[in-house]
């Protein structure tokens, strides 16, 4: 029996906030309250007060409004599963990868696709030499397809696919695939992320404009409802929001809404909305603010059974947020890398205890490059020790009823429903993405948040704090660009030699037929063309004919940075410096900040370049997916010092060389071009070699790389 003692007494609240009072700087113990990127206030103690009166502390797992989880008796059952996102290179080493990776514990496949594959370019394509297998692996075709599936069950082993933009024929080639393996669609368990809502706003992987991209995802829902109904037809994913500088509550909002108009469009076609809404599934990135991840998580679930009812769901399976979680890549560090297992678990777990389905956790190298064999293995081990040593998985959510925790649910809840109804108020989330509204509030926060690491609010340790006077390099992967683009080129000869033409280019003028008419299934047609062997590029291109491609504006936020920084220290002088330039020059310091090749990843692009402007550089912003020509090109036209290149999906080693090389080649070896990203220490040198003039990498203060920028330009200026 517990036991009571009788003389141990209760504190009042006010007799704790005279002790507290006394230990607070300052006497002020609100002082103590961190208000969060979201503007929520947290306190440094929560009792019984805070969540007397909050409205779903009783609430149960398995049960609306699923604030505990989506099952019943969670990992207690069935811990999440572990499915780590990769692929690189061909479809023979990524398949070599997965089924190692399933042999060592992994239990689901995930795959990420090159930059070529996920734009609609067949590996031929002239615009995507530098981009063939390097960020993921390169698929032109079914025969891709069955290489990269080979010896995996697809009836056993669920799959899922990171594709958005060539959402069809990739979807359409697994499909094909499974066929070929004596899968039927109906046995197809996994999921295709198909969110195309939030390529507009980060992550950039979009062909065509947004309003057939909605009709694509439209056709999707409901060709998977009724053939795949094991297949999750979506992914709605805050990730790339939060790895693109939003906010908790932002990013929680804006999937929401985009969950919201996915279900609208589904339902304008027709469809009940019960028959297609239990495979709609989710994906947040999970980051350090350890607590508020887990809200968010909690928030989510809420959220999502509030949103569901209101257009009239019915079933629980409908009314539930199931999801998917990553850890955060923007968190990782280059510097003192293997701090990054430590931040990775530590995010894993937030992951873990939000509730989460499946989880991928990312490898200590992330600043670098793609995973090794090694980083991949402490990465899924991470995971494993969790699920298998910890009993953290023996107790459903086992947060519930923390004061704190509960009442921070509920603030999210609150925070991001505000935004939510915002969105509501513009006419919904397509409004609020084509007017660039939203990816503005998401830049904003990004800038901000840079200027916070920047003067050293916030904390990064080994990058702005206790750092390293010697960092010990890292074995890091390379991908041979060449041979993989050669090897793809044969292969795709081969099958434009061997299959039937006639009736590949019937199929694909059926594509086109159904693009102009807006009759007839889209993936229903997709699948018959990858199935008699047309490749990728063609299946994007019959519809790109009518479409069209998408090209989008490049705005960018003033101001936030230069607010939010605030550290004088060297910042004044620096714009000093920027002055006399200008006054001595007759013009100020000007430089192009681009992006090359379809490296659609534009954070540190638009942060650097708002930043640059708020010092007082002159900066022009490339359009994304430039080829080194057209870059050179723009370049001279405005009459730039510098080209700055932001580089995150590994083509620099092809693209950096070639933008110089164009350069020279049309008379303007006097703009001097640097470069930051994601780049392994070991290409520092042949860059260097090839005539870049300064190299920042990942946390290098931007006041920094500004100074260094315009000693450059000065010095080429003679
Ligand atoms: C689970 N089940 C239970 C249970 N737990 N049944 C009874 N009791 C329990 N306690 C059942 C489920 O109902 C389900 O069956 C089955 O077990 C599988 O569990 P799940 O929870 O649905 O897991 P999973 O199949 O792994 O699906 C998770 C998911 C899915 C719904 C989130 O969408 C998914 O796997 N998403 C992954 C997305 C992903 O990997 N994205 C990578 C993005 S990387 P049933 O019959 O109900 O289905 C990226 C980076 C970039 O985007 O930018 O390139
Ligand atoms: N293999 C493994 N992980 C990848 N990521 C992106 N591409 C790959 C790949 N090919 C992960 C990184 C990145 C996030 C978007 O996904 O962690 O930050």
């Amino acid at each position: 029996m517990t036991q009571k003692d009788p003389e141990f007494k209760a504190a009042s609240l006010e007799a704790w906030g005279q002790a507290a009072q006394k230990s607070a700087p300052g006497g002020d113990v609100h002082a103590l309250n961190w208000v969060t990127p979201d503007g929520i206030s947290v306190k440094p103690l929560y009792t019984a007060e805070d969540t007397a009166n909050l409205p779903y502390t009783n609430s149960l797992p398995g049960f609306e409004p699923f604030i505990r989880g989506p099952q019943a008796t969670m990992y207690a059952v069935r811990p999440w599963t572990i499915r780590q996102y990769a692929g690189f290179s061909t479809a023979e080493e990524s398949n070599a990868f997965y089924r190692k990776a399933l042999a060592a514990g992994g239990q689901g496949v995930s795959v990420a696709f090159d930059l070529a594959t996920h734009r609609g370019y067949d590996s031929d394509h002239p615009r995507v030499t530098g981009d063939v297998g390097k960020a993921g692996v390169a698929i032109d075709s079914v025969e891709d397809m069955k290489i990269l599936f080979d010896q995996i069950p697809l009836d056993k082993v669920s799959v899922s696919m990171t594709m958005n933009g060539a959402v069809l024929p990739v979807l359409a080639g697994y499909v094909v695939a499974a066929e070929e393996q004596g899968v039927s669609q109906d046995k197809l368990s996994g999921t295709i992320q198909n969110d195309i809502l939030k390529e507009f706003m980060v992550r950039n992987t979009y062909i065509y404009p947004p309003e057939p991209s909605m009709k694509i995802i439209g056709d999707i829902i409901e060709y998977t409802a009724q053939n795949m109904p094991k297949f999750n037809s979506i992914s709605i994913s805050g990730y790339h929001m939060q790895e693109a500088g939003a906010n908790q509550a932002l990013e929680l909002a804006f999937t929401l809404a985009d969950g919201k108009e996915y279900v609208k469009t589904a339902m304008a076609k027709g469809m009940d909305v019960d028959d297609f809404a239990p495979r709609l599934s989710f994906f947040w990135a999970i980051g350090m603010n350890f607590y508020l991840e887990i809200a968010k998580m909690r928030a989510a679930r809420l959220l999502w059974t509030r949103i569901m009812k209101g257009v009239g769901a019915q079933k629980p399976k409908s009314l539930m947020l199931r999801t998917h979680c990553q850890t955060s890549g923007w968190s990782l560090t280059e510097q003192d890398p293997y701090n990054n297992v430590v931040r990775t678990t530590v995010e894993a777990m937030a992951a873990v205890f939000g509730g989460t389905q499946s989880l991928h956790t990312n490898s200590f190298d992330e600043a670098i490059a793609l995973p090794t064999e090694f980083s991949a293995r402490i990465a899924r081990n991470t995971q494993l020790i969790i699920q298998e040593e910890t009993h953290i998985t023996n107790v459903v959510d086992p947060w519930a009823g923390s004061y704190m925790m509960e009442s921070l649910t509920q603030e999210m809840a609150d925070k991001a429903w505000a935004i939510i109804e915002e969105v509501e108020a513009m006419g919904g989330m397509t409004k609020a993405v084509d007017s660039g509204w939203a990816k503005l509030k998401i830049e904003a926060a990004a800038a901000e948040k840079q200027a916070r690491i920047d003067s050293g609010k916030d904390v990064i340790v080994g990058v702005n704090k206790y750092k390293l006077k010697d960092e010990d390099p890292i074995e890091a992967r390379d991908i041979d660009n060449v041979a993989v683009r050669e090897g793809q080129i044969a292969r795709l000869k081969a099958i434009r030699a061997s299959r039937d033409e006639a009736k590949v280019q019937a199929a694909l003028q059926a594509l086109t037929a159904a693009a102009e008419s807006g009759q007839g299934n889209l993936l229903d047609l997709s699948i018959q063309a990858m199935r008699l062997r047309a490749t990728g590029g063609e299946v994007s291109d019959a519809l790109e004919k009518i479409y069209g491609r998408h090209r989008a504006d490049t705005q960018k936020v003033t101001g936030v940075y230069a607010a939010a920084y605030d550290s004088a220290e060297g910042w004044d002088a620096l714009k000093a410096e920027i002055n006399e330039f200008a006054e001595k020059e007759g013009r100020r310091p000007r430089v192009m900040v681009s992006k090359l090749g379809q490296d659609g990843h534009d954070r540190g692009a638009k942060v650097v370049a708002t930043a640059f402007a708020d010092l007082g550089f002159d900066v022009d912003m490339g359009p994304l997916f430039q080829t080194p020509e057209e870059c050179a090109r723009q370049a001279i036209e405005n009459d730039v010092h510098a080209v700055g290149v932001s580089t995150l999906a590994a083509g620099h080693k092809t693209l950096v060389p070639a933008i110089i090389a164009e350069l020279k080649k049309q008379g303007a070896d006097d703009i001097i071009v640097f470069v930051g990203g994601v780049i392994p220490r070991q290409d520092y040198e042949m860059l260097y070699e090839a005539g870049v003039k300064g190299i920042y990498g990942p946390g290098t203060p931007i006041p920094a790389s500004a100074k260094d920028v315009l000693e450059q330009i000065k010095k080429a200026q003679g």
